[in-house]
């Protein structure tokens, strides 16, 4: 077989070449048909779990947060947190252990409650993919992880084919969703001739509070909140109503071989509550510059790409929780502002190079320059008369001062294919994680803020913050298809990742400074630790498909796995050497339930599970359309090794059924979650037990050649849960106080919801 042609295969089977592939739209099928003529080679590994584009279309109308969009891909659970930032988990890993990448760019969360979550900064309504590699990850995508990888990426522009006239083409949607009087719209408009093509896209969504099914607390009139006072129902969920925007420019250049592509995105959250979180987002702004450029060669195929994200982030009070704090007799605090600003500026370079019909090389250099500001301006911003010194001022609290981030990794991948029935696959990454930050200060000189006389912030200053982590990953996976309809696959994955600015930097022992810090939404303390090391994951995994060589027919896919981490970033209960000799830190050394003080530390864990999903086709008439069962269920534990307790949010175990009934253009189904009690909790953290529930949707959808109409229920017997994810309800009140609010609610689910959506396509 001629080299080129191999290189046409191989850029049609394999990661970079199916974006090239997607991305010169018509053209594709003139290279599919080459496919068929030679033996393609399964990408190794790189197999990733795709999200359908048709569930991403249904998923629109009732989900807003794009991480949603996960929810049945199986190993994936979800820590909850704003209407339009949660966090995804993969097997068990959350939040910064995954690598995600939206439109090829590694988003950083810019706040100390990682309130804009990578997947924040882009909407269902622009997601046309998503693929999620769990686990072992093919070191050419991963990198400062230890979870795995999620790859989102936008809608593109599309070509039109050699010869043929300008393309043009559109869409619009909108939906409702009664629970929150959540509503939305997207719009997308692409033209393109056989060389130029540009998109616009760009949603909007907006909803009010959700309402779980029943009262979970007292109804209240909320005091001393921004608005002067509101009633808050006792099934009402505060702090969850949010309003967010997107906008999306791409133009795509194409010259024979070559593709060029310039993005610009622009994405605007007004306003966010989150039920578990102290404060809510009350900006966030991000612009988003992202140049790619891929090229065919005989040789193989190059991917190389420069973003850079700058986002703007505020933080402060919404509706339901209390704004002003202390007396008009001394002083008056009206609010805490926090302000953030994240600058992002990454490069890629990526060759595949087909060196024999056996042997594929993968190589490649990624560079990473993160900067982070995090200050809080003082409040009141100016004393009153005869006032010498405010709680929150005079000065602007430091909490990270010149945070810098950087990052350098080196990669190559060799994938063999030894015969049709064997493939191998190695791969090694270096990586340099390069952290420091500057001069920090509290609001005034006083005991409380500047942590003396135990721990004043020039202990914390006089300290060296550089740090430098040399990290290594390695992967390697071996798949064997003795047949068509079935494949086994195992790997063992070594992957590292280096504590975050805040696991690292995040310096107050003062409890309201460390409440202030939490990414994990259990409303408890945190402080950072400069002695952290990098995390190392050991995972071994191994995945037994059977299905059949038709399409949507019948399939079983088992993935048991196991990980074990060396230095797992866990917390504990933070010392009085540290936090302060306070009977509050004292008392909780040894608390078993509250809010607690906590400190960032190296432990070993481990977590081990199993995933299993499958489909069987029931029926399949001519008259009766079809009907095919579906379920996925999964199994995950998580212990830390060091000190015995479980890991914080692992997921109880889980199933989701599924009957999808298809005839002409009507697809129905009845989806069933059905998730048992959270028993095995985190006792460091206190972390809360959930109860088990089951849960029924019904969703409809039609689609005409022109329009797609969507209507349905989620939890169509209104039944009440508490998220098992979810954290702690701290979505109203004082909740700057430490313990002036519950600890002991957890944050409810939705109660039922109808919802409705509909889309033109032209
Ligand atoms: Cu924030």
């Amino acid at each position: 077989m001629h080299i080129k042609t191999i290189a046409i295969i191989v850029a049609c089977g394999i990661a970079v070449g199916t974006v090239y592939a997607e991305d010169i739209g018509n053209q594709r099928q003139v290279l599919d048909d080459v496919v068929v003529v030679g033996a393609k080679p399964e990408p190794l590994a790189a197999e990733p779990t795709t999200v359908p584009t048709t569930e991403i279309e249904a998923k629109r109308s009732y989900l807003s947060d794009t991480a949603q969009l996960l929810e049945d891909v199986p190993g994936v659970s979800l820590y909850s947190a704003g209407g339009v930032s949660g966090l995804p988990a993969i097997h068990g890993l959350a939040d910064d252990r995954v690598r995600i990448k939206v439109d090829g760019m590694d988003l950083v969360s810019a706040c100390a409650n990682h309130m804009n979550a990578p997947l924040s900064y882009t909407s269902p309504g622009n997601v046309e993919s998503v693929q999620v590699y769990a686990g072992i990850t093919p070191v050419s995508l991963g990198g400062d992880s230890i979870g795995g990888t999620i790859v989102v990426q936008s809608r593109s522009p599309r070509f039109a084919n050699p010869g043929q006239g300008p393309l043009a083409s559109g869409e619009l949607g909108g939906f409702y969703r009664s629970n929150g009087n959540a509503f939305g719209s997207n719009l997308s408009a692409a033209v393109g001739s056989d060389s130029v093509a540009a998109s616009y896209q760009g949603s909007f969504s907006q909803s009010g509070n959700y309402t779980a099914a029943r009262d979970f607390k007292p109804g209240t009139a909320a005091a001393g909140t921004v608005d002067g006072g509101h009633w808050i129902g006792g099934d009402e969920v505060g702090s969850t109503r949010y309003q967010a925007e997107n906008h999306l420019l791409d133009l795509a250049l194409r010259h024979e071989n070559h593709l060029l592509n310039l993005e610009f995105g622009y994405q605007h959250i007004p306003y966010q509550g989150f039920p578990n979180q102290r404060m809510d987002m009350t900006f966030n702004e991000s612009y988003q510059g992202n140049v790619r450029y891929n090229g065919n060669f005989q040789w193989g195929t190059l991917e190389s790409r420069i973003y850079n994200e700058h986002t703007r982030h505020a933080m402060n009070f919404d509706r339901d929780k209390q704004f002003f704090y202390g007396s008009a007799a001394t002083f008056i605090a009206p609010g805490m502002p926090m302000e953030t600003e994240g600058n992002n500026t990454g490069a890629l370079v990526k060759a595949e190079v087909v060196l024999s019909e056996r042997d594929l090389l993968r190589f490649g250099a990624e560079y990473q320059r993160y900067r982070l500001d995090d200050w809080w301006p003082p409040s009141p911003s100016v004393l009153p008369a005869g006032v010498t010194m405010g709680g929150m001022a005079p000065n602007t609290f430091k909490n990270i001062n010149d945070g810098k981030r950087d990052r350098v990794g080196l990669f190559g991948e060799w994938e063999a294919r030894w015969n049709p029935a064997w493939l191998t696959l190695f791969g090694v990454r270096g990586e340099w994680v390069d952290m420091n930050t500057g001069t920090v200060q509290g609001y005034n000189n006083g005991a409380m803020y500047n942590g003396a006389p135990l721990f004043p912030v020039t202990t914390f200053n006089s300290r060296d913050h550089q740090r430098s982590d040399y990290n290594v990953d390695l992967t390697t996976v071996t798949r064997y298809t003795p047949a068509k309809q079935l494949s086994l696959e195992a790997g063992y994955a070594m992957k590292t990742r280096s504590p975050n600015l805040y696991e690292r930097y995040a310096w107050s022992p003062n409890t309201m400074a460390m409440e202030m810090v939490n990414f994990a939404g259990d409303g408890n303390y945190y402080i950072g630790n400069l002695d952290l090391k990098p995390e190392v994951a050991h995972t071994v995994s191994v995945t037994a498909d059977w299905h059949d060589t038709v399409p949507e027919s019948w399939g079983l896919k088992i993935t048991p796995y196991y990980t074990y981490v060396e230095d797992y970033i866990d917390a504990r209960r933070c010392p009085t050497g540290v936090c302060g000799s306070s009977t509050a830190v004292q008392n909780s050394l040894s608390a078993t339930s509250g809010f607690v003080y906590l400190q960032f530390v190296n432990q070993s864990a481990q977590l081990y599970g199993v995933d299993v999903s499958g489909t069987v086709p029931v029926v399949s008439s001519s008259d009766l359309g079809k009907l095919t069962a579906t379920g996925k269920f999964s199994y995950l534990r998580g212990t830390n090794e060091s000190t015995g307790d479980n890991l914080y949010n692992i997921m109880p175990p889980n199933a989701k059924l599924a009957l999808v009934h298809k005839v002409r253009g009507w697809t129905n189904t009845v989806e069933s979650e059905l998730v048992a009690d959270k028993s095995e909790v985190s006792q460091v953290r206190d972390e809360l037990k959930t109860g088990g529930y089951s849960l029924f949707h019904l969703r409809s959808s039609y689609e005409w050649q022109h329009a797609r109409l969507d209507l349905g229920i989620t939890n169509l017997l209104d039944r009440f849960y508490s998220l098992p994810l979810g954290g702690v309800y701290t979505g109203q009140g004082a909740t700057m106080s430490g313990s002036a609010i519950p600890a002991n609610i957890p944050v409810p689910g939705m109660g039922r919801s109808y919802y409705a959506g509909l889309t033109l396509k032209f």
